[in-house]
């Protein structure tokens, strides 16, 4: 073979060897075998993770997968490594596993097995769903946002350090060794901490106060207010071996090296259940590479950790408890402990993802250019950590400064029944989150926003545009501290707290409609009191409409505190501040077509339907004419946020009128929204 042919060969056989191959997984395989046919199948997805090369795809056949599958190499653009589920076949990653046993009885209905654990279990499931930890007062996660189960109240001369409590004396029973979940004055942190004193029938319980005073008194209300109002009335639950006494309720003893259970249900022999510990954070994890397609997996009690990842697509995947911490010591380590699903990198894509029950925050992005698209996300945060996001992103300038223009998208997704924030942008860069549905938010939290920019300095270019944001114990939509160029228009917020709060230098909201529980809390406005002129000449506030129009005071030492209200009516300027519809001036039926029925648009012949000033650069829907005041436009069809499908095979709500039923029908707690204690609030 003379040179040129051999190299000619060489060329053939190595773009013969290039072109894609496909891989089977499959839980009766053997990672021995050859793995390249159906017939042939691996064992273990993470086998197929060590071979792939760019193009390649993983099948995976049908079954439970107990692995955390490492991803070490990289596809390539428009060659991924492709993992799959195989057809329609149900491909679950499990993070937990099975409790060996034997079980055993005992006198008292308890089972009892054997089981090592130098450290604290996260949870333990059965049969797939999520058990309790032996608690005080008994509720299970289903009941989980009905307040009056799922918390007790702290009685009179209760202190930090010390609850006192009656019904916890009549209850008999002994937390010693337990711990203690706490909300405490404002009640936006959730604190865990040891009970370092319990006898059974004692009202009295004493708790490891460390690190709680700072932390409640800088971020969760005034030091004033707590000397004022003390300790009563805050809500807490224990857990502790003395509280195992009901169906679904699991302790640890790890003195004893015992896992101590009670069936769910009316009972059962574990010996013949699926008892499984959660055992893994992640079901796949990656750090720097790129180019990988995760589809149609479900992933139980784990979930997927991408770290600084590129181009990489997570499709059609359902998570199912994600994230179970136990532990939530304050602010901060909660953060670190709280393990959410998380992509970090750049132009990365998650869509049509089901994520549903994780403990605290659920999905997490950070980085730039990433999607988050057409997702379901419900139930989370499910003990009121603020802020504990169901979606949160975090814009990255520092790492590749030209991505930074790139923004993380949050777009066409549906966020339910969450303990705090609903969908949360921060960081350095900008976000845009568009035709998200956002409903039940705030359920165990007080000062929050279904939707919230909580810096809005570093965050310029973001857009927040046509998000329906209903049924939220707190405020609509929030821009704070120090916002700059950031623009929200064509949100539609209604039985809301607050509509929204826009606090910066320059921010514009266009065509927003909010309204609210009641016609106190509206559309806010704090300048930044050391705004330049020029600064707030920057403002725009047109074709809104609201209960009210305030300008509120930044709080923060504001000279002008002492000069003028804290609140006063927003004024109208000419050119900047205008075209706004205070709804309370306008009788609400002339506005809307149907307002009672939740039916926002314009009323064809009132004062908003083309009364509004055309803005530049945005389209409204019709063009013929001027625009209307407020999200909507009169006699078109109007426009829908949220995802394209629901979980459970729920029909998709079609307008706001549908989405207000749903929001009932999906708060499982008997009450509309839960009152929060706000004695302690300091605005
Ligand atoms: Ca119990």
């Amino acid at each position: 073979m003379t040179l040129k042919l051999t190299v000619l060969w060489l060329l053939f056989v190595t773009t013969s060897c290039a072109t894609a191959a496909d891989y089977f997984v499959a839980v009766d395989g053997r990672d021995s075998n050859s793995g390249t046919s159906i017939a042939e199948p691996w064992r273990t997805v993470g086998r197929a993770a060590q071979l792939m090369q760019p193009g390649d795809t993983c099948w995976i056949r049908e079954g439970v997968y107990r692995e955390t599958i490492k991803l070490t190499r990289s596809g390539q653009k428009y060659k991924p490594l492709t993992f799959s589920r195989y057809k329609e076949e149900r491909v679950i990653i499990d993070g937990s596993d099975p409790v060996i046993g034997p079980w055993v009885k005992d006198e008292t209905g308890i089972w009892k097995t054997n089981f090592t654990s130098t450290s604290p279990i996260e949870t333990v499931f059965c049969g797939g769903r999520m058990m309790t930890e032996a608690r005080w007062p008994n509720c299970s996660w289903e009941e989980n946002w009905n307040a009056e189960h799922k918390w007790a109240l702290t009685g009179n001369d209760s202190q930090l350090g010390l609850i006192e409590s009656p019904e916890l004396a009549s209850s008999n029973l002994d937390l010693s060794g337990g711990l203690l979940y706490l909300k405490l004055s404002k009640g936006n942190n959730c604190f865990t901490r040891p009970i370092t004193g319990h006898h059974a029938g004692s009202k009295s319980l004493q708790y490891d106060k460390t690190g709680i005073e700072g932390r409640a008194w800088n971020e969760d209300s005034m030091p004033e207010r707590i000397k004022k109002f003390g300790f009563e009335q805050n809500r807490f639950f224990v857990v502790a071996k003395g509280a195992l006494d009901a169906a679904g309720e699991w302790w640890l003893d790890t003195e004893r090296s015992e896992l101590l259970f009670i069936p769910p249900g009316n009972g059962g022999d574990p010996n013949q259940l699926d008892v499984t510990v959660k055992s893994r954070v992640a079901g796949f994890e990656a750090e720097d590479v790129s180019d990988i397609v995760i589809e149609g997996i479900e992933f139980r009690g784990c979930n997927l950790r991408l770290d600084e990842c590129r181009r990489s697509v997570v499709r059609n995947c359902h998570f199912l408890y994600p994230s179970t911490p136990r532990i939530f010591p304050d602010g901060k380590t909660a953060l670190e402990m709280q393990k959410n699903l998380r992509v970090t990198g750049e132009d990365n894509v998650l869509e049509r993802l089901l994520i549903e029950w994780a403990v605290d925050g659920a999905l997490e992005v950070e980085g730039s250019g990433n999607v988050i698209e057409n997702c379901v996300v419900h139930d989370s945060n499910l003990h009121g950590r603020h802020p504990g996001p169901a979606i949160g992103v975090r814009g990255r300038a520092e790492r590749r400064r030209e991505a930074a223009k790139n923004p993380n998208v949050i777009r066409r997704c549906t966020v339910y029944n969450v303990g705090g924030v609903g969908i949360y942008a921060q960081g350095n860069g900008p976000a845009i989150a568009e035709y998200n549905h956002v409903f039940n938010a705030g359920l165990y939290c007080v000062d929050i926003s279904s939707l919230y920019v909580p810096v809005g300095k570093e965050m310029t270019g973001t857009v927040v545009h046509h998000n329906w944001l209903h049924d939220i114990s707190g405020i609509g939509f929030r821009v704070d501290i120090q916002g700059r160029g950031i623009t929200v228009h064509h949100n539609l917020a209604w039985n809301v707290t607050v509509g929204c709060k826009l606090q910066g230098f320059q921010l514009a909201a266009y065509n927003n409609t909010v309204l609210t529980h009641d016609a106190n809390g509206g559309f806010i406005v704090v300048f930044e009191p050391d705004a330049s002129p020029e600064e707030l000449a920057g403002w725009r506030v047109r074709n809104n409409v609201a209960h009210a129009f305030l300008d509120r005071l930044s709080l923060r030492n504001d000279s002008r505190k002492s000069k003028r209200e804290f609140v006063i009516p927003l004024a109208t300027v000419e050119g900047a501040v205008d075209h706004n519809v205070i709804v309370q001036a306008e009788i609400q039926p002339q506005l809307f077509v149907d307002p009672t029925g939740h039916d926002f648009r314009p009323e064809p012949a009132g004062p908003l339907a083309g009364k509004g000033v055309a803005v530049d650069g945005l389209v409204t829907a019709n063009q013929s004419s001027a625009p209307s005041i407020g999200a909507l436009e009169p006699n078109s069809i109007p426009w829908q946020a949220g995802a394209d499908w629901m979980n459970d095979k729920r029909p998709v709500p079609k307008t706001p009128a549908e989405a207000t039923v749903l929001a009932k029908q999906l708060r499982p707690a008997s009450i509309p929204l839960i009152k929060h204690d706000r004695r302690y609030e300091d605005q």
